[in-house]
């Protein structure tokens, strides 16, 4: 648990984004714009300055970081996960349910096939760091249109292979991001396969949120009308355990 020591102590005293000494991410205009909604920040004042919709950036092949760090955890130790690992995930399955009209449970080999999307983009960590890489994976959108939405759904959760102490990391986002056309469920990364460090064979890239929203090693998406019943009731990891916002919108 030394890495949630070490958040905590980042984010001590205040609203979750106190960041000393992050030069580079303090020189992003978004998140600048983040840090001066301080500490009162919520949900509803960030839908009044925020426009939703909005794209994230995107940057030229050129422009991407020759080192693309990672952060978190970086290899799940669940058996199953393992198993996953050896067998190349050939077996493995996303499972898309909860309030959802068709359940899907659909192979690598199925989202590979399914329409993708490729887009450059920065990812900016909480801890201080940013990092522009390219990712490729199905648009969250198709796959919950072919699911087909319950009226009662409200939110999508990310539920992941990892843990930390034993508590399951998971995420969610609200359907303005669910359905947001640059949110996908990457399965490449810089033009080669996801890596295991960056969170094979799935991950979230949710690219308008900071980086703790980007759920790594998604084994399933539940389409919810609450986020009370998981983990501590605050929507992700990292907001049960370190006060971290649940909306993280740049
Ligand atoms: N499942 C899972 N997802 C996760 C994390 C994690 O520990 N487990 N860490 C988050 C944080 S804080 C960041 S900054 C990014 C890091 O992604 P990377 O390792 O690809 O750089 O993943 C996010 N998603
Ligand atoms: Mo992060």
């Amino acid at each position: 648990m030394t890495i949630e020591i070490n958040r905590r102590a980042l984010i001590a005293g205040a609203g979750g984004l106190v960041l000393a000494g992050c030069d580079r991410i303090n020189a992003s205009p978004n998140v600048q714009k983040l840090l001066r909604l301080g500490e009162g920040a919520t949900y509803s004042a960030q839908r009044i300055v925020a426009d939703r919709a909005a794209l994230a950036p995107e940057f030229t092949l050129a422009q991407m970081s020759p080192v693309f760090r990672t952060n978190g955890n970086t290899m799940p130790a669940a058996p199953d996960y393992q198993q996953h690992i050896a067998g190349n995930f050939a077996d493995w399955r996303l499972v898309v349910d909860g309030l959802v009209a068709r359940p899907l449970s659909l192979s690598l080999a199925q989202l590979r096939a399914a329409p993708h999307r490729t887009q450059i983009t920065r990812h900016d960590c909480v801890e201080g760091w940013s990092a522009i890489g390219q990712w490729t994976g199905t648009p969250l959108r198709l796959l919950l249109k072919q699911a087909g939405l319950r009226p009662d759904a409200r939110f999508i959760v990310f539920h992941c292979a990892d843990d930390s102490g034993g508590t399951p990391y998971y995420e969610s986002v609200d359907l303005i991001d669910a359905m947001h056309p640059q949110t996908i469920l990457a399965w490449g990364m810089n033009g080669q396969t996801l890596s295991v460090p960056h969170g094979a064979p799935l991950r979230l890239r949710v690219e308008r949120q900071l980086g703790y929203k980007h759920a790594k090693y998604v084994m399933r998406v539940e389409a919810v009308d609450s986020l009370a019943r998981l983990g501590l009731g605050k929507g992700g990891y990292w907001e049960d355990y370190a006060g971290y916002q649940w909306y993280a919108g740049i």
